[in-house]
């Protein structure tokens, strides 16, 4: 197992850039390579804010913020363009060969020809989510950023996608943003923010 693959944040006080008050205040958060941690809090809290320090666009006044090299966001849609399935998924790494695409697909039970033409209307909820998980693979991401994956799926769909999250992404570190407790004790930890803290480290 590669070390630099977990994420410290350190005293970490952050602001969107057109914002007076800091989003974040002084957050603690250290999550070990592989593992898969539960992001939970009201709304507004800060969940989002966390992915976008992670990610680079919210500005860190204070502290420090570890994150590997290579890192995928999901979002709660898909984010997929009127174009093939290869063209979606070369969009984590244009140089895939079409096995390394067809062996993310399988990873997450897709069996979508490479030459299907997707957009954000051709394919379901559930299926424009496992594209997302395959364009992470694709990309090879260590960290994983999950937010709200199944606000949009109904129960069997989520179901499906969950059980998908276990295996496909077993060996990545993932944070995934949920506000179904259902969801939170399927990771190894659950942490909450409020108020811009990260204020209960682990409840499990
Ligand atoms: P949610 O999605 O309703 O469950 O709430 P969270 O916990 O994800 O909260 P978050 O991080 O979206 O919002 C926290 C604060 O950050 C809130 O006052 C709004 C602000 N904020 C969120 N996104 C943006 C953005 O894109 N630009 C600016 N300027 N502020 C944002």
């Amino acid at each position: 197992v590669r070390d630099d693959r977990g994420v410290v944040l350190s005293g970490v006080t952050a602001r969107w850039e057109d914002a007076a008050e800091p989003v974040l205040s002084g957050v603690e958060l250290t999550v070990r390579p592989g593992e898969r941690v539960a992001v939970v809090g009201g709304s507004g809290a800060g969940k989002s804010s966390l992915f976008g320090v992670l990610l680079g666009f919210v500005d860190v006044s204070r502290g420090t913020v570890e994150v590997p090299a290579r890192v995928a966001w999901c979002p709660q849609e898909a984010v997929l363009v009127s174009t093939t399935v290869r063209e979606n998924l070369r969009i984590g790494d244009p140089d895939a060969s079409d096995d390394r695409l067809r062996a993310a697909l399988d990873a997450v039970g897709l069996g979508l020809d490479l030459d299907t033409e997707v957009g954000p209307t051709l394919l379901s909820g559930g299926e424009a989510q496992r594209l997302g998980l395959a364009r992470a693979l694709v990309h090879d991401a260590d960290l994983v950023l999950l937010d709200e994956p199944t606000a949009h799926l109904d129960e069997p769909s989520a179901r499906a996608l969950l059980d998908l999250i276990d295996t496909a992404l077993a060996d990545r570190t993932v944070l995934h943003v949920t506000h179904r407790p259902e969801e939170a004790v399927r990771a190894d930890r659950v942490v909450e923010i409020a108020e811009g803290r990260v204020v209960v480290r682990a409840y499990r």
